[in-house]
């Protein structure tokens, strides 16, 4: 496809797929994505929880994990730019992963404007963030979050054999689920102050974020200014995706995939 062609395409904006081996009705979904509709877009946004886990790059040898970076490098390779930024499930995915993958990393959070479009106006920013830093309110979750972003714990942990990683991964995974039914809805939620300090501080942008599984389009007024929250859907039970033409996004979905 010529190069102007491209860019007159759509980009299109995912995040919490949790693919794993144990739902392969949802890894096949994502495949039929890969395959189809990403084809038919200048590129891909993957905002963070790809994975349902990710316990360091040296995992790209498990041939799950090796097939599902195949099939995005193949959409790279056909043209789509793909980005990918780490959720708190894959945020141990770097840059060997990123390039297995074919995909710029991209900063939580990573402010974009795409190219200036027919009308010669240019497209307005986007802010785009996995979400999980926004739920300030969930403490436990944001001391836990400090520790496991930690440099120094990261490559201790990193150190461990993977299988033992894998071992420590479960028995978090497990704790978190216990101390998520001791938590109120709301606290896992994004807090709006959060929010209106991160608009501020990065010029009043469409902010488009993951993590909550609470899709929706919140209308907020900060500092005077009219901003938009979108909130990506997870795709338990349905493939959805964002797509941004520069002026607009449109909600679309694949079929439904799980019972
Ligand atoms: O992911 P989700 O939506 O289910 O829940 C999150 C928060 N939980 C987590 C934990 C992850 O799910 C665990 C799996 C991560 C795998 C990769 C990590 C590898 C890196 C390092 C490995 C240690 O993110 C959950 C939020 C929820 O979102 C909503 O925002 O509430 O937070 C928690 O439940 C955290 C608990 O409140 C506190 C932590 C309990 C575990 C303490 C174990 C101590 C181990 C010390 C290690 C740092
Ligand atoms: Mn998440």
């Amino acid at each position: 496809m010529p190069e102007a062609a491209r860019a007159a395409l759509p980009a299109l904006f995912i995040s919490d797929l949790h693919l794993t081996e144990d739902e392969p009705a949802n890894v096949a979904a994502f495949l039929a994505f890969l395959q189809g509709p990403a084809r038919e877009a200048a590129s891909l946004f993957i905002l963070g929880d790809l994975f349902e886990y990710w316990a360091g790059d040296d995992d790209l040898e498990t041939p799950f994990n090796a097939d599902i970076a195949a099939a995005i490098r193949a959409l790279a390779d056909a043209g789509t730019a793909v980005f990918f930024m780490t959720g708190n499930r894959d945020l141990l995915a770097g840059a060997d992963f990123a390039r297995a993958i074919g995909a710029t990393l991209l900063e939580d959070p990573a402010r974009v404007r795409f190219g200036d479009r027919d009308d010669g106006a240019g497209a307005p920013a986007l802010l785009l963030a996995h979400g999980d830093a926004l739920c300030t309110d969930d403490l436990a979750y944001q001391a836990f979050r400090r520790q496991v972003r930690d440099p120094a714990w990261q490559a201790g942990f990193l150190a461990q054999p993977l299988a033992a990683r894998k071992a420590f991964i479960a028995g978090l995974r497990q704790k978190s689920e216990a101390a998520k039914a001791e938590k109120a809805m709301e606290i896992m939620d994004v807090n709006a102050d959060a929010v209106a300090a991160l608009l501020r501080e990065h010029g009043y942008p469409t902010l488009v974020h993951g993590h909550t599984h609470r899709p929706d389009i919140h209308h907020l007024n900060v500092d005077g200014r009219d901003c938009v929250r979108r909130v990506l859907p997870d795709w338990r039970g349905q493939a959805c995706w964002l797509s941004w033409d520069g002026r607009d996004f449109t909600p679309e979905s694949g079929d439904a995939v799980r019972i």
